[in-house]
């Protein structure tokens, strides 16, 4: 009885992400008569982690008004990974960098952004941070994206007078239409500029004086 080995070595690349299953059929022939014999061999290509996730785009860009409140949805952040399941498991976290980690937090395992604090237009108009999206591949790979957060503006903040009390003294002999004197206001609301209007609530019964209700003329 002679016996001869078949030995089955790899002489392309293999690619677990292309092809993970070959099924082969080897035959044995003896040369004489030419009878031969198959066998199946099936052949499992193992994944390495050899693929990073990957974000469909660069940056990550919304809008949100500073009215909403803590605990509101930002972003769904998602990057793909093409390795096989063990290898392609992705975490999300957001870099620590300035203070934007106070205002967001990201859920690690949905990539769902939340905000975490109430947002202030007048103080922090934009935000601007990276997330990194983690693979469970062992060494890991990572990748970045930039989420970009413009706040809107609200009216949240009241007119504020220039000074509390305003005073002046006026002859008994002014003239209809004379010039007493002109209030100020100001308002941090961006969406305020030039919508502020001057009205006289009390103590002008007998309608001695008048406002311009733009300028705050008296
Ligand atoms: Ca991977
Ligand atoms: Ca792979
Ligand atoms: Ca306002
Ligand atoms: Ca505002």
């Amino acid at each position: 009885m002679f016996s001869f080995t078949g030995v089955i070595n790899v002489v392309g690349t293999l690619d677990y992400e292309t092809n993970h299953l070959y099924s082969l059929t080897v035959y044995a022939s003896d040369t004489l008569t030419g009878a031969y014999a198959s066998v199946t061999v099936d052949i499992e290509v193992k994944d390495i982690n050899d693929i990073a996730p990957h974000f469909l785009r660069n940056i990550f860009q919304v809008e949100l008004s500073e009215a909403v409140p803590v605990g509101s949805t930002v972003a769904h952040i998602s990057a793909i990974d093409l390795d096989s399941p063990i290898n392609a498991k992705v975490k999300y976290h957001i870099v620590p960098e300035g203070n934007e980690t106070s205002f967001f937090h990201i859920d690690s395992n949905s990539g769902i952004i939340f905000t975490s604090q109430v947002l202030d237009y007048e103080r922090f108009p934009q935000h601007n941070f990276i997330v990194v999206a983690v693979d469970s591949g062992m060494p890991q790979l990572t990748s970045e994206v930039r989420v970009s957060v413009t706040v809107t503006d609200m009216n949240d903040n009241s007119p504020e007078f220039s000074s509390d009390v305003y005073q002046c003294t006026i002859s008994e002999l002014a003239e209809r239409g004379s010039f007493v004197m002109a209030v100020s206001a100001t308002d941090k609301d961006v969406s305020d500029i030039d919508k502020l209007s001057y009205s006289i609530v009390s103590g002008n019964e007998d309608m001695t004086f008048h406002i311009d209700s733009k300028t705050g003329e008296c």
